[in-house]
C-alpha cells in the first residue's frame, strides 16, 4: 500500500485540509480521509487534485500541430485545414502513430491529464487494407498509453460515407473507412486489452460519416456501458447539410432517432438552437468541449450558459492538440464566453462562484462519465490519479485553498503541475515526465521521417 498526505486536497465536496490519501498496488484509492493526523513515513504535499480527463483526441494530429497556420490563396477553413489534415495522414505507419501518441501523452499527462478518449479513425493501411491485425492502429495507441502512463479510453471511430445521404468516401478518406461489423471486429480484438487503466468504446465519426441504421446496429452489439462518442454540429456547413437532408439540425435528428442518454458525449455540439440546448442537457449526455482546437478551426462558441443552466454536463478535450493543457482548455472556455457576452465569471453557479473550481470539478464528472472508467474524483474505489501543485511558486504560495484554482487555470503561463499519480504509480515528477528522454526522441525522429515523405 502507498500513501500521501495533502495537506490540501480538492475532493468532490471541495478544498479539505490534512487529507490522507491511500491506495493499493492495483492502483485504487482504498482510502480518502479528511482532518487526518499526519502519519509517520508518509510523503506530504502542500496541494493536490485529482487529474483531468481529456475527454477527445486524434494523437496523430500533434504532429501537425504549427504546421497549417500559413494562409491559402482562398479563404481559409475548418475545410481547408481537414484537407491538410487528409493528406498528413496519407502516408502515416502504425509504428509512427504510436510515437506521436506516445509523445502527446506524455506532455498532457505534464499538463494536468491523466486519462484520455482516443477517437481512432486511422485503421487501414496506406492502401486502404485493413492490416492483418484488425486493431494494429489502435493497439498502437494503448501501447503509447501504456508507455507514457496515461490511462484511455479507445473508441474506434465508424466512418463510412464522406457526407449526408450516404455519400461514397472521397479517396483520401479510404484509411478511415469502417463499417458496423469492421468495428465490431476491431473492438473484440482490443477486448483482451481492457482493464483498470484501458476502457474500449465506440465512436461513429459524425452523422456526416455513419448512418443511424449503422450507429443502431454496432449499439446493439455492445454491452450497455460502453462510452459513445460523435462529432457533430461543430460547423454551421454541418448543420446547414443536415437541414436539407433530413429537415432537422444534427442533434435534433441524432436524438429524435437514438436514445442520447449518459454514456454519449457530444463532441462539439456547437451549433444548437435553445431547443437542442435544452434537449441535450436533459438527456445526461456529455458536451465534449474543445475550445483551442474549436477556436484553431474557426468553429464557434458553445452556448455554454443556456446549457450550464440547464444542467447540462460537459468535458474538455485538446481534439488537434494545438495545445495540450487542461489549464488552456478551461481558460478559452470561460473568455470565449467572457467576449461572447461582454461579462465575467460566466461559469459558475450560485453553489460553486470560484469560476476555477466550477470549471474543474464540472469537466471531471463530465469527463469520467465520458471516460467510463474509474475516475473523476479522489474517492476510494476509483483510480489513484492525482496532481501536486508546486505550492512554492509565487502564484500558488500561501494563497487560500479558495483561489487555487482560480490562480492555476487564469494566471500566467508556466506549468503549475509538479507531479502526477497515474494509476498509483508516478509519471510526473518535479515537471519532468519520467520516459521523456526516450520518447521525445523517437518522437523527433518520426518527425523526420515524415518530413522526407512529404518532401
Ligand atoms: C477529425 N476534427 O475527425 O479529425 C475532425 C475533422 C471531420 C475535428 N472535427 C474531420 N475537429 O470532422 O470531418
Ligand atoms: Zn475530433
Amino acid at each position: 500500500m502507498s500513501a500521501l498526505f495533502a495537506r490540501h486536497a480538492l475532493l468532490p465536496e471541495g478544498w479539505r485540509r490534512d487529507v490522507h490519501i491511500e491506495w493499493n498496488i492495483d492502483g485504487d484509492l482504498l482510502a480518502v480521509t479528511p482532518d487526518a493526523a499526519q502519519p509517520h513515513g508518509v510523503p506530504a504535499a502542500d496541494l493536490v487534485m485529482p487529474g483531468m480527463v481529456n475527454l477527445h483526441s486524434h494523437a496523430f494530429q500533434r504532429a501537425l500541430g504549427g504546421l497549417t497556420e500559413t494562409a491559402g490563396e482562398g479563404p481559409d477553413s475548418f475545410w481547408t485545414w481537414r484537407d491538410l489534415m487528409y493528406r498528413f495522414a496519407r502516408s502515416i505507419t502504425p509504428e509512427h502513430i504510436e510515437a506521436i501518441a506516445a509523445q502527446l501523452f506524455s506532455e498532457c499527462l505534464r499538463h494536468g491529464y491523466t486519462s484520455v478518449c482516443e477517437f481512432h479513425y486511422v485503421q487501414r493501411d496506406q492502401q486502404g487494407a485493413m492490416y492483418a491485425r484488425p486493431a494494429e492502429t489502435a493497439e498502437r495507441v494503448v501501447a503509447a498509453s501504456k508507455s507514457a502512463g496515461i490511462g484511455i479510453t479507445m473508441l474506434p471511430v465508424l466512418y463510412s460515407y464522406a457526407g449526408f445521404g450516404e455519400q461514397p468516401l472521397k479517396p483520401e478518406q479510404n484509411r478511415f473507412r469502417t463499417d458496423a461489423a469492421d468495428i465490431l471486429r476491431i473492438i473484440e480484438s482490443l477486448e483482451p486489452l481492457r482493464d483498470a487503466q484501458t476502457e474500449v468504446g465506440v465512436a461513429p465519426h459524425s452523422l456526416r460519416a455513419a448512418s443511424i441504421g449503422q450507429v443502431r446496429e454496432v449499439l446493439g452489439s455492445l454491452p450497455d456501458k460502453r462510452p459513445v462518442h460523435i462529432h457533430i454540429a461543430e460547423q454551421q456547413a454541418e448543420v446547414q447539410q443536415s437541414l436539407a437532408q433530413t429537415g432537422a439540425r444534427p442533434v435534433r435528428y441524432l436524438m429524435d432517432n437514438i436514445e442520447v442518454n449518459a454514456r454519449w458525449c457530444l463532441v462539439h455540439a456547437t451549433h444548437l438552437d435553445d431547443g437542442e440546448v435544452a434537449a441535450l442537457a436533459a438527456s445526461g449526455a456529455v458536451a465534449g468541449l474543445c475550445p483551442t482546437t474549436e477556436a484553431n478551426l474557426g468553429d464557434g462558441l458553445f452556448p455554454l450558459e443556456p446549457f450550464l443552466k440547464a444542467g447540462g454536463r460537459f468535458g474538455i478535450g485538446s481534439d488537434s492538440h494545438i495545445s495540450q493543457s487542461a489549464v488552456e482548455e478551461l481558460r478559452w472556455l470561460e473568455y470565449g464566453q467572457r467576449l461572447l457576452h461582454q461579462r465575467r465569471n460566466v461559469a459558475a453557479s450560485s453553489t460553486q462562484r470560484n469560476v476555477g473550481d466550477f470549471l474543474w470539478q464540472g469537466a471531471l464528472q463530465g469527463g469520467a462519465l465520458a471516460a467510463g472508467r474509474r475516475v473523476g474524483s479522489l474517492s476510494a474505489g476509483l483510480r489513484a490519479d492525482l496532481l501536486v501543485l508546486d505550492g512554492e511558486h509565487p502564484n500558488l504560495d500561501g494563497i487560500g485553498a479558495s483561489d487555487v484554482l482560480g490562480s492555476f487555470v487564469f494566471c500566467g503561463n508556466d506549468n503549475l503541475v509538479k507531479d502526477v499519480l497515474v494509476g498509483g504509480r508516478w509519471v510526473v515528477r518535479d515537471g519532468a515526465h519520467v520516459a521523456q528522454g526516450a520518447i521525445t526522441q523517437r518522437y523527433k525522429q518520426v518527425l523526420t521521417e515524415l518530413r522526407k515523405l512529404r518532401s
